[in-house]
């Protein structure tokens, strides 16, 4: 393998508990309220998509693009009022270390996220400097389970799909993966990612002898 791909939310840091308070608030100012097990639908989708979600579980209709468009970014400015406060201690555990032993080991980095507020993410993590090449939301025009996000990541690096293994917690960011040709480790439970060719916890429970093994 020469290159791992990760995905942001879920795999290096836990954003998605800021992503349910502010759309939570949104909610609420509509009227209504959704769960932290609905919130699970909204890891690794699209602002715009999570925006649809969250209006059907309301059965809020009739809004116009415009109107949409607002409501979204009400939302990213109290999401961004929270992720401006992050600091490396919010960090997932074994994450930094796991992506400098691949840098030590000569194996490039990138960062493969649906999300348009990567930059300040990895600014406030410190972590923008581990990362050989970003691929994010604002460069990317197909969703996951599309592989663009995925495959601009390895153009970015110089290598080839089958050198790649993208590490993600969501199912449609797994299967992304492997239909760009690529190998997924999953982050989270083997049920939900059946599809990916190995699953573990967290970073923490992966090496690079289990790198090489894929
Ligand atoms: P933004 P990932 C995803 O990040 C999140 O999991 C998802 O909940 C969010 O809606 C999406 O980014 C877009 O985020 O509103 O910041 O552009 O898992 O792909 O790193
Ligand atoms: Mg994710």
């Amino acid at each position: 393998m020469k290159a791992c791909i990760f995905d942001l939310d879920g795999v290096i840091v836990d954003t998605a508990i800021y992503h349910y308070q502010a759309w939570k608030r949104l909610a609420n100012e509509m009227g209504f309220d959704f769960t932290e097990e609905q919130n699970e639908h909204l890891k690794g989708v699209s602002r715009m998509a999570s925006l649809e979600y969250i209006l059907s579980w309301g059965k809020i209709v009739g809004k116009t693009d415009a109107e949409k468009a607002e409501m979204a970014t009400r939302k990213n400015k109290w999401y961004n009022e929270m992720i401006n406060q992050m600091t490396p201690a919010e960090i997932l555990p074994g994450a930094r270390e796991f992506v400098q032993s691949c840098r030590d080991a000569g194996i490039k980095t990138a960062i493969g996220s649906a999300s348009k507020n990567t930059p300040t993410i990895l600014n406030k993590l410190q972590l923008a400097r581990l990362f050989d090449a970003v691929v994010d939301g604002n460069s990317v025009t197909n969703p996951k389970p599309d592989p663009e996000v995925f495959l601009k990541g390895a153009i970015a690096l110089g290598v080839t799909p089958e050198d790649c293994v993208v590490f993600e917690d969501a199912v449609a960011g797994v299967e992304a993966a492997k239909n760009g040709g690529m190998k997924a480790v999953g982050i989270g439970s083997k049920e939900t990612l059946s599809k990916a060719d190995l699953v573990v916890s967290g970073l923490d429970k992966f090496s690079l002898e289990m790198l090489n093994n894929l």
